[in-house]
């Protein structure tokens, strides 16, 4: 009787878990001491069987946090990055991605930044990204 409990409160534990997303590959662009902005980079993976949504995001080395799009070379704010079920979505330059905007201090090649992202229904993840540097075509154009 206590082993038929204990196996319906797991399975009932997974199911609330339900959807359950991973960020994966998160790296912040390194830039020049001069420069007030960067941006955070990532794969987000949703495991679950219901779609999430990436509502905000906040890291400890930038005033400002914003979700941002980059359509047609110009950036845009969004307000959520929608990740489908069984799905994944790459943050990555030219696209979707995590601008840091009013940086604290400059970001060096090797240093971590630590941000927290939250998602609608899997709720919050935090995940540490490396700062490197990215490829010189890569340069941002910025819409504001
Ligand atoms: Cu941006």
């Amino acid at each position: 009787m206590k082993k038929v409990l204990f196996t319906s409160l797991l399975v009932g534990g997974l199911v609330f878990a339900q959807p359950k997303v991973e960020v994966k590959d998160a790296w912040v662009r390194a830039v020049p001491p001069t420069s007030k902005m960067s941006a955070a980079y990532m794969i987000i993976e949703n495991k679950g069987k219901e779609a999430d949504r990436l509502v905000d995001a906040k890291n400890n080395l930038s005033e400002i946090t914003e979700i941002h799009e980059t359509v047609e070379g110009k950036m845009r704010r969004v307000k959520a990055i929608e990740i489908p079920a069984g799905g994944k979505v790459e943050l990555k330059p030219g696209g979707y991605h995590i601008m840091l905007i009013n940086l604290k201090k400059p970001l060096k090649e090797g240093d971590k930044v630590e941000l927290v992202l939250r998602f609608e229904k899997s709720g919050e993840v935090k995940v540490e990204a490396p700062v490197r540097k990215g490829m010189e075509k890569e340069h941002m154009h910025h819409g504001h």
